[in-house]
């Protein structure tokens, strides 16, 4: 049996860290605020909502939560973005995603200011993590990283084989994990002879959408296994996209779901929030 990575005692650790440092912030009367926005009704996005104005209230954040309704106009939308960029207690600024179908998403990215972009996706942000010069890290690809940090593994001239090409998780993951000189190999849905690839990985990171997608056959003994995978079964319980009853008995360590990476990206979005706060208090 591999080792677990335990994504709810590190996350739990940088949570303790940061409410620390903010508790320090608050005594110079700087209070980070994060601004949390929903549109709709989906019942996953509610859940991904309130996790994070609990762990806002955990590290001492004051987190602005604003709830518009399932046909509310992109214009208006925009709209409540530019006061938000305007309020000087709004450090941070979370649309939640996905947005309803007729708004545009990259529209509402695009009109954060860059200095609030807390989840690290408006294109100053991405371009900023392409170059290696970052304030932001995107949460979840962060969290990857420093659970792989945590299983010791040194990155540096390792194959790391990411599956999946989205803009949140696996183009940056790649980046990231090229950044700490690891050999790295992006597939997706197109991608020929995906098990002989991923079989190549010392480190795999699947961030696939599909419930039990990397099987055991596709992992290298020894290797570390991260899945970004948040899929519901139909008995409503939680999934990672990694088979982790087979697959745990081949690699060295690998997350679980939950309680692996998910924990992770609400921990480095309170981080991003501290960050973003110093930043607009010139302390950074
Ligand atoms: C856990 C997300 C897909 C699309 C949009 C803890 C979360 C999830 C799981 C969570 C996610 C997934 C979030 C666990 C935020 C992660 O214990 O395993 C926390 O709240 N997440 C999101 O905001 O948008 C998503 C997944």
């Amino acid at each position: 049996m591999a080792q677990l990575i335990d994504g709810k005692a590190v996350s739990k650790q940088i949570k303790e860290e940061t409410a620390k440092e903010v508790l320090a912030l608050r005594e110079q009367g700087i209070v980070p605020g994060l601004a949390v926005v929903l549109v709709g009704e989906d019942p996953a996005s509610k859940v991904y909502v309130s996790n994070k104005q609990k762990a806002c209230k955990a590290c001492h954040i004051e987190s602005f939560g604003y709830v518009l309704p399932e046909d509310t106009k992109e214009e208006e939308l925009l709209q409540l973005v530019e006061t938000l960029n305007r309020d000087d207690k709004v450090n941070g600024i979370l649309v939640q995603l996905p947005l309803p179908k007729h708004i545009d998403e990259n529209k509402i990215i695009n009109a954060i200011s860059p200095k609030k972009d807390v989840d690290a996706f408006h294109p100053v942000n991405v371009g900023k993590i392409m170059i290696g010069d970052y304030d932001f890290l995107p949460c979840t690809p962060a969290g990857c990283m420093a659970l792989i940090d945590s299983t010791g593994v040194d990155i540096s001239g390792k194959r790391c084989v990411v599956i999946g090409r989205s803009n949140i998780v696996g183009k940056p993951m790649a980046m990231l994990l090229l950044h700490r000189n690891g050999t790295v190999t992006i597939c997706h849905s197109k991608t020929k002879n995906l098990p002989e690839i991923c079989r190549q990985a010392d480190i795999l990171v699947a961030a696939v959408g599909r419930e039990k997608f990397v099987t055991a056959d596709m992992v290298k003994e020894g290797a570390v296994v991260i899945d970004v995978g948040i899929n519901r079964m139909e008995n409503g319980k939680l999934c990672g996209d990694v088979d982790f009853d087979a697959v745990k008995e081949k690699c060295a360590a690998i997350t679980p779901v939950p309680g692996g990476v998910g924990p992770m990206t609400i921990a480095m979005l309170m981080k991003n929030t501290v960050t973003a706060a110093k930043i607009q208090n010139s302390m950074k």
